[in-house]
């Protein structure tokens, strides 16, 4: 049977970002992708977002449903819509398994996703067990508050999960870093990921991002002695690549990513 990943996600019908986005990620890296939704939504024009999150009980048996039917692998958090949907995962998902938190807290549209008590449930219930966080720079400064970088994701580190991986897409400049930050002992290892800017606007890069580094856990295991640097690396990688492969949108417009065809086996 394939390996299985999981994503606890929002559902965007237009499928750029959300749990689409991330079941085409899963898919393309050979795994069988199964989704949790957390909510529906439909978004227009950049002011028109409608959005019904899922009742708690149907939200919980989707999620039983596939610890029960599948060999889950790993998981990935994208949007959760209630503070109930985040008591249910850390209640619910066992601690075996590896849990990825891309904290969405807005649409790539400025629309909020997460409203605050959902974030600090997600802060506090659902940050102490988690393998990895990816804020990026905005959601950095609205989950640990102003400061130095390292000190605010040593703040996160604090809160328990056993790393961070801060995106560096919102800062300004040709070069970008992606900087992973893990406890090792008493001290704070730091990894740096450079890369070059691409041109232009593109949407559901973070799901991409989180649902790649979980499925390269899926496939090279971290148990393995694969490292959280090594998954991180295949992630940025795969959504570089995905970068590359979509045709640069005209100014003031978002595309939505293309997937390079991946013909090699990656799930051995
Ligand atoms: O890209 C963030 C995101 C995540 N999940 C859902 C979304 C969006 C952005 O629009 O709609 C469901």
């Amino acid at each position: 049977m394939l390996k299985t990943v999981t994503t606890i996600a929002g559902a965007d019908a237009g499928a750029a970002a959300g749990v689409h986005a991330d079941l085409r990620t899963i898919q393309n890296h050979g795994l069988h992708g199964t989704a949790v939704i957390s909510a529906v939504t439909a978004q227009g024009s950049a002011n028109e977002y409608l959005v019904q999150p899922i009742a708690d009980d149907l939200f919980r048996r989707q999620l039983l449903m596939l610890l029960d039917s599948f060999e889950v692998c790993a998981v990935k958090t994208g949007m959760l819509a209630s503070p109930s949907q985040v008591e249910i995962i850390a209640a619910d998902l066992p601690t075996s398994i590896p849990l990825i938190i891309d904290p969405v807290l807005e649409s790539s549209a400025g629309i909020q996703l997460i409203d605050e008590v959902t974030r600090r449930a997600m802060l506090h219930k659902l940050l102490p067990r988690a393998t990895l966080i990816t804020p990026n720079l905005p959601e950095l400064s609205r989950l640990a508050g102003d400061g130095e970088q390292l000190q605010l994701a040593g703040k996160l580190l604090h809160s328990g999960c056993a790393a961070v991986l801060v995106k560096g897409g919102h800062a300004a400049g040709d070069r970008l870093d992606d900087c992973l930050y893990e406890t090792n002992r008493q001290q704070i290892d730091m990894h740096r990921f450079t890369h070059s800017r691409q041109p232009g606007q593109y949407r559901g890069t973070g799901c991409v991002l989180s649902a790649a580094i979980c499925a390269a856990i899926a496939n090279q295991g971290l148990t393995r002695g694969q490292s959280l640097e090594a998954v991180c690396r295949a992630g940025i990688d795969y959504l570089q690549s995905c970068i590359r492969h979509t045709p640069t949108p005209r100014e003031r417009q978002a595309a939505i990513l293309r997937h390079p065809k991946i013909d090699k086996d990656l799930s051995g």
